[in-house]
């Protein structure tokens, strides 16, 4: 097997200080913010594949989600945007049941320093929320994220309640997470789904100039 990056080594390893210096060298030499917060996203799947085989508790998990939320406060600041104009208002929140939001995190300051105007509804959201807002704050596009399978079943309930309050072709609808595949997609028929944050980006680009993505 070929030797794990360091920064991925230092997250499964929970050795938070290790884990900063190299994310500041990194930002420091130049390293692309973006591809650093997708090497830590490695490092936060092997953390999940420990979980999932009993050689991680709870405790580990959330230090680790500790840690990478440490990193994105450094990397975060090198992604700020210089443009003034909004591209367009996006409404994002993690789905009801789920509390994951790292990911999440990660779209939001990407699209932010893409220029959209983003209103975050935070974790948890019930699809009576998302309706709410969608009705007060009229957005281009509603995304909506989920990292438990079981919260592939709230997404789509969560579409179907926009659908039931005459808003679904007021918005264009994008999905994402870890657990975000084609059978999850054609499932949940959204507009556009990716789990990977930078191609969100790009979705997102794409549903402002009305493209079919
Ligand atoms: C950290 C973590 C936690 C932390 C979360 C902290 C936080 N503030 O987010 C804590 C400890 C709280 C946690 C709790 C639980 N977790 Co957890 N967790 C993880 C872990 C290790 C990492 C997740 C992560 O942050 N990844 C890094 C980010 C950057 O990746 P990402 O979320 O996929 O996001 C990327 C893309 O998907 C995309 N994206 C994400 N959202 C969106 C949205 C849009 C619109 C777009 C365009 C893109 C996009 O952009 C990101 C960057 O590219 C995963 C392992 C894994 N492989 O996912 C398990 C994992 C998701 N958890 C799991 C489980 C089981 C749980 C618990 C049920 C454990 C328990 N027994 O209590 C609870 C559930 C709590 C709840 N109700 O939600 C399972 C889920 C299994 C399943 N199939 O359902 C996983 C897969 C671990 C495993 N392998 O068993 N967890």
């Amino acid at each position: 097997m070929p030797p794990r990056d360091k920064i991925v080594e230092a997250i499964i390893e929970l050795d938070e200080l290790v884990a900063l210096e190299l994310a500041d060298e990194m930002i420091k030499s130049g390293t692309n913010p973006v591809e650093i917060l997708e090497r830590c996203r490695e490092g936060m799947s092997i953390v999940g594949e420990k979980f999932e085989s009993g050689d991680f508790f709870l405790s580990e998990m959330i230090m680790a989600a500790e840690i990478f939320n440490q990193i994105m406060n450094i990397v975060k600041p090198h992604l700020k945007s210089t443009m003034s104009e909004s591209k367009g208002k996006i409404v994002i929140g993690t789905v009801e049941g789920d509390v994951h939001d790292i990911g999440k995190n990660i779209v939001i300051a990407l699209l932010e320093a893409e220029g959209f105007e983003i209103i975050d509804l935070g974790v948890d959201v019930p699809p009576a929320t998302f309706v709410e807002v969608i009705r007060e704050h009229e957005p281009d596009i509603v995304g909506m994220s989920s990292l438990l399978t079981v919260a592939l079943e709230t997404t789509k309930q969560t579409i179907e309640a926009i659908t039931e309050a005459g808003l679904r072709d007021k918005v264009k609808i994008i999905i994402g997470g870890g657990r975000i595949d084609a059978h999850a997609t054609e499932y949940i028929k959204p507009d556009a789904s990716t789990d990977n944050a930078a191609l969100g980006v790009m979705l997102c680009i794409g549903l402002m100039k009305g493209e079919e993505v």
